[in-house]
């Protein structure tokens, strides 16, 4: 499969963390519960040119290296900590592209002047635009295709 020579393709994507405080039903090692996700910016359906998604909890979690292989791309937990969350995109085998790491931070808690709620949830999201050069003609004609 050749590469397209002068190409550039972008795909845009959203990382982010959503968490709910559990108020009264908070404990010492359970005081929220969370979703991290990976998705594409429009929102379209991107499983066509994902292999998985591989997101890499903080060791304190069972089983922290989740692997996700269909959409929706996230993952729920419930903890009391805030750490870095390694998301690694890898692509469908005949891309020939290499594996994309992203960094998400966990965001439990706003600043400290606003108070714990359990009406709405802490969110932190991230947009970024996934850049590929001189892509194979499948996954030029795939990505184009979203
Ligand atoms: C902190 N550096 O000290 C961070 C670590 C780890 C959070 C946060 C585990 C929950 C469970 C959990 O929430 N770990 O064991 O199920 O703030």
């Amino acid at each position: 499969d050749r590469r397209l020579r002068d190409t550039e393709m972008i795909l845009p994507v959203v990382v982010g963390t959503c968490a709910w405080w559990l108020g009264k039903k908070a404990s010492d090692t359970v005081t929220h519960r969370w979703t991290v996700y990976l998705k594409a910016a429009n929102n379209e359906d991107i499983s066509h040119i994902v292999q998985k998604v591989t997101f890499e909890l903080h060791h304190t979690f069972n089983n922290p290296h989740r692997v996700v292989l269909q959409p929706p791309y996230e993952v729920t937990e419930q903890g009391w900590g805030e750490f870095d969350i390694n998301i690694t995109l890898s692509f469908t085998p005949d891309s020939r592209e290499k594996d994309v790491s992203i960094l998400h931070r966990l965001k439990l808690y706003e600043n400290e002047s606003t108070p714990n709620t359990t009406k709405k949830p802490v969110m932190s999201e991230v947009y970024e635009e996934l850049v590929f050069s001189e892509p194979v003609e499948a996954f030029h004609r795939r990505i184009a295709s979203t």
